[in-house]
């Protein structure tokens, strides 16, 4: 899963950036955009992780990861419009993203206008979509002059053209319903305004928690939450957990900017966690709402799908309820699954499999 960090320069990007992933990038006022983006691979806390790890003891523990990736800032009133080319391929690879908005007093910039800056990000992804459907449907045009007309090019003619429409009242894609024949000949685009997008107002110190209608606003269309950006990036380098939890407490904050971000991404994003447990590693794995067993096989590995034979199945609830693997089975609640079995959050698999 990976989640690109966007928004206006000095939204505070890197803070956060630092903030989730206890690195030390460089956060810098007004700085040039760099070229090269910050990335880095984050643990999904989850306390089940700890709890299965304490009863197997196994020699290595693997939480689920989120990628995050910081790219230098979208310009605003940039005269040359849209994203720099580059960012907007590296965006486009990401699954979601999430967009940080200044709630802050900056000295150049004044006063904070998060409500505009999101629709000024907003604009420039349109925008950028935009280019890209004209440019397609161009090509279309001409390959219809030329006679070259498929059932298929025609399909996705006329999705783009709808998303044209969209696009020109100043709408993203995500908005849109689309018929399952217009995705599947969309599917070798990657719209920025289709892509899952979450909003991160980032506070000060004096700002934060008090932003209530603010809030309200935003989430009347995105799934927003409010960080105190610089606050956490000074918790982040903090070793001492008793220290965080005062600090924490001081500031009205009772989830850390991490977990609050790897959580509302698993939910913008549908995943969920399946487990696989034993003396060796004890691992939790992303996977898609409604992914069946056999994909979940193949997020270990291609070979485990390939040569699926079946899946034996308890839920890490059952466990920690019975306090054994041992007593799982005496009560019978361990399941033999098939292929279309669909994987639950919390699942513990075991793939049986012959290649
Ligand atoms: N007061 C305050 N300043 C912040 C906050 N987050 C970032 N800043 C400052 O804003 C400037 C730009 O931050 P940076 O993270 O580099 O922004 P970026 O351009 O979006 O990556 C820096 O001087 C930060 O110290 C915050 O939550 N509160
Ligand atoms: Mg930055």
């Amino acid at each position: 899963m990976k989640i690109a960090i966007i928004g206006l320069q000095n939204s505070g990007k890197t803070t956060i950036f630092n903030a989730l992933t206890r690195s030390a990038a460089e956060v810098a006022d007004y700085s040039n955009a760099k070229a090269e983006p910050n990335l880095a691979v984050v643990n999904v806390e989850d306390e089940r992780v700890v709890r299965l790890s304490a009863m197997y003891k196994p020699r290595k523990t693997v939480y689920a990861t989120v990628e995050f990736i910081d790219f230098a800032g979208v310009a605003r009133h940039s005269d040359k419009g849209g994203f720099p080319p580059e960012l907007v391929q590296a965006a486009r690879i990401t699954d979601a993203l999430a967009v940080v908005v200044r709630n802050f007093h900056n000295d150049l910039m004044g006063e904070p206008t998060p409500g505009a800056d999101l629709e000024s990000i907003e604009d420039e992804m349109i925008l950028s979509d935009l280019i890209i459907v004209e440019t397609r449907l161009e090509r279309i045009a001409q390959d219809n002059k030329k006679g070259k007309k498929t059932p298929q090019v025609q399909v996705e003619e006329e999705a783009l053209r709808a998303i044209r429409d969209t696009l020109n009242e100043g709408l993203p894609i995500r908005d849109m319903n689309l018929a399952p024949e217009a995705e599947k000949a969309l599917r070798g685009f990657q719209f920025l305004t289709r892509k899952p997008l979450m909003v991160i107002v980032n506070s000060d110190d004096g700002r934060f928690g008090k932003n209530a209608s603010l809030l309200a606003e935003l989430e009347a269309n995105y799934r927003t939450i409010e960080f105190a950006g610089n606050f956490e990036m000074e918790l982040s380098r903090l070793t001492e957990e008793e220290d965080i939890r005062l600090f924490m407490e001081d500031m009205g904050i009772t989830e850390s900017a991490r977990s609050l971000l790897t959580r509302n991404a698993y939910e913008l994003l549908g995943y969920i966690s399946f487990f696989t447990v034993g003396p060796d590693e004890v691992r939790a794995w992303n996977l898609k709402k409604g992914q069946s067993a056999v994909e979940a096989a193949g997020v270990i590995h291609s070979d485990l799908a390939r040569g699926f034979i079946r899946a034996e199945c308890f839920s890490c609830a059952d466990l920690f309820a019975c306090g054994s693997e041992k007593a799982v089975k005496e009560k019978g609640l361990l399941r033999l699954e098939g292929k279309d079995y669909p994987v639950k959050d919390g699942d513990i698999l075991c793939i049986r499999f012959n290649v």
